[in-house]
């Protein structure tokens, strides 16, 4: 019997193309081609699988042109590149990666935050600029991060994961906003306390943001939030790029109407808003809060055991919409 066919849709671990190729016929990407739309369609033609990142959008125009399609392996959590309704009413199944990469995206959540507050990238450019001369009492003078107060939007897993570590490792009053409250008791874990979303806005010293990316939650950080914020607080963002109005944020920076933000999410990544490039009060990193080689790999490998586990043994690991399963 031939094997079905899959397609990783960009570079990846050379022992997980190996793993898959085992039980598929396997087309890849290996020297990470930027692929149109097109690209991508005329690719999948054939293809039962296909593994993909958050930067290959599965909409219904591509599943409407990739009738074989069955799957979709996201490496990543996130999953707004898909059409996940689109998906389902074709019955397609899309899978994500959640929990392998929790305690590592919330320590980059919590660098991120520590860098902004004490303002480690900007003195770091000073210095290497040669501008530092003499020590002075107020050189660099940032925010405190012990004892302050942390506010989280959004308080999924890796919400949770930050709030412990505000809590319990720096001794920090976390308050968090989240569409449902948390069960008593997980609140009483992560020593976090729900607010309302004005309350967290005015509220928080260091506010950081891991919410999913929705319609709903488009620009759910504007100009009108970030007139809530105390002048003295700092923003970090690890969600998704859109759920900050990037142009906003640049202005509030420049215009120092707030202290400081940690940005790991850009809108239209990997482009980046231009005035963010030149304001000094912010910290930007290129998406990297999985990045671990550990996480990454685990992120990859469990893409492929839900490729291998649907397309091989019927069960796959993390199905997004199982309804699909039923129907299948
Ligand atoms: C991924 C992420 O690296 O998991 C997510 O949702 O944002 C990152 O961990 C990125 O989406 C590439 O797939």
């Amino acid at each position: 019997m031939s094997k079905p066919r899959i397609l990783v849709a960009r570079a990846v671990f050379p022992e997980v193309i190996d793993r898959l190729a085992v039980h598929f016929e396997v087309s890849h990407n290996q020297v990470d081609a930027a692929w149109s739309k097109a690209d991508l369609i005329a690719r999948l033609q054939g293809m039962a699988g296909a593994f993909t990142t958050g930067g290959e959008r599965i909409d219904a125009e591509v599943l409407a042109a990739c009738p074989d399609l069955r799957i979709c392996a996201n490496m990543a959590v996130g999953y707004n590149n898909f059409d996940l309704p689109a998906m389902t009413a074709r019955g397609v199944l899309g899978t994500n990666t959640p929990d392998v990469l929790t305690e590592t995206t919330a320590d980059f959540g919590f660098a991120l935050l520590m860098a902004t507050a004490r303002r480690v990238t900007e003195s770091e450019h000073y210095l290497r600029a040669g501008r530092w001369t003499k020590w002075s009492y107020d050189m660099f003078a940032g925010a405190e991060v012990h004892g302050s107060t942390l506010g989280i939007l959004g308080m999924g897993r890796i919400g949770q994961g930050i709030a412990r570590r505000g809590a319990h490792g720096f001794g920090m009053r976390v308050i968090y906003h989240n569409r449902s409250r948390l069960a008593p008791e997980v609140e009483a874990a992560c020593g976090a306390t729900y607010v309302g979303k004005d309350e967290l806005l005015r509220t928080a010293d260091h506010l950081v943001l891991v919410l999913p990316y929705s319609a709903e939650s488009h620009h759910a950080i504007g100009a009108a939030e970030i007139a809530q914020m105390k002048p003295t607080a700092t923003l970090v963002n690890i969600a998704r790029g859109g759920i900050v109005d990037d142009a906003a944020l640049a202005a509030a920076l420049r215009e120092q109407r707030i202290a400081a933000a940690g940005l790991d999410v850009f809108e239209g990544e990997p482009r980046v808003h231009p005035d963010l490039l030149t304001v000094p009060n912010v910290v930007l990193t290129p998406h990297i809060a999985s990045a671990t080689v550990q996480t990454r790999r685990a992120m990859a490998d469990l893409a492929a055991d839900n490729l291998i586990g649907y397309l091989v043994q019927g069960r796959p690991i993390t199905p997004l919409n199982p309804e699909v399963l039923g129907a299948a």
